[in-house]
């Protein structure tokens, strides 16, 4: 109900009385004054005048559940969203909920996490409050091997919400990478559950790297944050409820598939696309020209004998990016 509340507070353009709002809401004016005082206390400042109601002056600065839901226009991503303090990877977390059958669309943020995930075992760091890492829940009905599109959707997506919201002029590092310039900003790692010929469902992960001036030694030479690009601090809030207004589009309205549209969005934003990249196959490392992506999302690269390879895995580096 607060989530609600902070809507109708949101695009009220003057007072709202606490009748029309238990009205609406269909809930006694108990009710709406005990949510109006926790909302208070979560950080919304609400201004109250007797006989006008209530209006909203501001939302938290911080993440907040209320505060991101306010800013959605989705119809499945976000309706249940869970802000957590801290957590170990909020992908491990949110497997927990989706196999106790949380429903689709749901999402947890943490603000840090202590075991975050990238692929093959290795570490994704999100440092407390510099760093957002998001899970979403979602249970296409699709077969395992057709979940495929989910990490090029969910990157567009990414994509798309910072270059609108930042302004700044990030690309995909095909697979999983959002990058800016030469160093990552985002990593995206999608799992599943399954039964033989049927996905329970997929929690895909992303971690962004937001208020961060300084990263570990290790990831220095490769890292970048929304801060360092632009300057500015962001409203994460706005931030995170863009980034889900836009997996709502690319994701759900797509149907969890590319089409030639997305096909071709992922290109024109796909670093890897036109340079030279070297990939693995077994022990052996081979170079070409990334030259487009398939229907399955997976790289094409021409090779110097003038045959195309398809990457559908492993490991691939691009040239001039980290
Ligand atoms: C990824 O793996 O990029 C996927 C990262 C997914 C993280 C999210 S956060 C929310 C959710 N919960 C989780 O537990 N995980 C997901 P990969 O392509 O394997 O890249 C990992 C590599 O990126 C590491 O080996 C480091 O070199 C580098 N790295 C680690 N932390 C980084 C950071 N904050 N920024 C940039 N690079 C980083």
């Amino acid at each position: 109900m607060q989530d609600k509340i902070v809507q109708l507070l949101y695009n009220a353009a003057d007072y709202v009385s606490g009748q029309q709002i238990s009205d609406s809401l269909g809930v006694s004016r108990q009710a709406v004054n005990k949510a109006v005082k926790s909302l208070r206390e979560k950080g919304f400042e609400i201004d109250s005048v007797t006989n006008k109601g209530y209006m909203l002056k501001s939302t938290p600065t911080y993440l907040c559940a209320e505060a991101i839901q306010c800013h959605l226009n989705t119809k499945i991503i976000g309706k249940s969203i869970t802000v957590l303090d801290t957590v170990g990877s909020t992908n491990d977390y949110l497997k927990e909920l989706g196999a106790k059958g949380a429903e689709a669309g749901t999402v947890v943020i943490a603000r840090e996490q202590t075991a975050g995930k990238g692929r093959l075992g290795r570490v994704w760091q999100t440092k407390k409050d510099d760093g957002i890492a998001l899970s979403l829940l979602l249970r296409p009905e699709l077969a395992p091997s057709e979940i495929s599109a989910i990490t090029p959707l969910s990157g567009l997506a990414l994509c798309r919400a910072i270059n609108d919201f930042c302004m700044l002029d990030s690309r995909i590092k095909w697979p999983n990478d959002v990058i800016v310039g030469k160093k990552k900003l985002v990593g995206i790692l999608t799992e599943m559950s399954a039964e033989f010929d049927k996905v329970e469902f997929t929690v895909t992960g992303i971690g962004i790297n937001v208020e961060h001036t300084v990263f570990p030694e290790e990831i220095a030479h490769k890292a970048t944050s929304i801060l360092l690009e632009t300057g500015r601090h962001i409203d994460q809030n706005k931030f995170v409820a863009t980034v889900l207004n836009y997996l709502e589009q690319e994701l759900v309205m797509n149907r969890y598939r590319l089409n030639g549209q997305t096909v071709n969005d992922y290109q024109t934003l796909c670093a890897s696309i036109g340079r030279q990249v070297t990939f693995t196959r077994g022990k052996r490392k081979i170079s070409g020209m990334g030259v487009s992506i398939n229907n399955n999302g997976e790289l094409e690269v021409m090779l110097s004998n003038g045959t195309v390879a398809t990457v559908n895995s492993g490991e691939v580096t691009v040239q001039g990016i980290y």
